[in-house]
């Protein structure tokens, strides 16, 4: 088999992702790009790793050659709090960077799996039940960059037969690599309060509802829509998934069903609350289930469960 090539391997997702991905194909079948993030020593041991600079499309060339690269779980991005503070360099990691990576997929035939996100749907769009296909005009540079990469990764797929495939990611849920600088982070930062002092002060507003995810379902999306028929794929990119949508008192509440003794208060920050009101209430996510058979296995009581029991052993608690 030709192997894979995960860049942002050393992010939330993609660290978990690697390691998903070289237990399924075989360790020295996928190689992790970073860049300057220091790599865990597992990431850094368990197979092969490459600085991988995603702006830089001969860094890209060179080791999608050196390893005969067949597919990319293209994971570097800048997400959305991060790239409120620079939009330049947020245009520069997310868009140039992805165009890089089509256009050495394209040179090389390569698949390529990209992820968007509830980031790429903004005031106009219709918050509940948002639908697959529905107005876009984010109002925020992470927006504006993963609804960018939505049409460059169909247009590579129209333009060139590059098999671009992607999901709109929903906040993601896990234990394993802290979220850098995204708008959905509090409900994972909720739980390493709640287990380190008991108490959380949340800076999303009470009754903002947002779609998110645990890890497990998110690297199973990914696979599972790589591996589909593309026969069955009508859409290919950017389908919407969730596997559930809660406002922080109902994470907190969750919390505090296993932790009694957790409280929360808020300090709304501003620019994370407006960026959170501009996104789904809940997205509708039935072209995925029909399309490739999307099924999340974890709901909100679930994930709290398996994170609270799953860090307190890492935390030692
Ligand atoms: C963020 O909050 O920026 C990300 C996302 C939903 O894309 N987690």
């Amino acid at each position: 088999m030709k192997r894979i090539l995960v860049t942002g391997s050393v992010g939330q997702i993609g660290s978990e992702l690697t390691m998903f991905l070289r237990d399924r194909y075989g360790a020295d079948n996928v190689v992790a790009g970073g860049r300057k993030t220091k790599p865990s020593e597992e990431l850094k041991n368990s197979g092969p790793f490459e600085i991988v600079d995603c702006t830089d499309i001969e860094a890209v060339r060179k080791v999608v050659d050196k390893y005969d690269i067949g597919t990319i779980y293209h994971l570097a991005a800048l997400l959305s709090a991060v790239a409120e503070g620079n939009p330049q360099l947020a245009w520069n990691v997310n868009v140039n960077g992805l165009i890089n990576v089509l256009e050495v997929a394209r040179e090389h035939n390569c698949s390529v799996f990209t992820p968007s996100s509830i980031g790429a749907f903004g005031h106009s769009t219709p918050l509940d039940n948002t639908p697959q296909d529905t107005i876009q005009r984010p109002g925020t540079m992470y927006g504006i960059t993963k609804v960018s990469g939505e049409l460059l990764c169909d247009y590579y797929y129209q333009k060139y037969g590059v098999d671009t495939r992607g999901v709109r990611y929903p906040g993601i849920i896990s234990y394993v690599t802290p979220p850098g600088g995204g708008t959905t982070d509090y409900a994972v930062e909720i739980f390493y309060e709640a287990i380190k002092k008991k108490k959380y002060t949340c800076y999303i507003k009470e009754g903002t509802k947002l779609d998110m995810m645990y890890m497990p379902d998110a690297l199973k999306a990914a696979v599972d829509l790589m591996e589909a028929d593309a026969k069955n794929l009508k859409h290919r990119n950017a389908f919407n998934v969730s596997a559930m949508s809660f406002a922080p008192e109902e994470i907190a509440a969750e919390v505090k069903k296993i932790i009694p003794e957790f409280t929360m208060d808020y300090d709304v920050d501003p620019l994370r609350q407006g960026i959170a009101e501009s996104w789904p209430n809940y997205m509708d996510d039935s072209a995925a289930r029909e399309e490739w058979g999307w099924k999340p296995e974890y709901n909100l009581s679930e994930m709290s469960k398996d994170m609270v029991e799953k860090l307190r052993i890492k935390l030692g608690n």
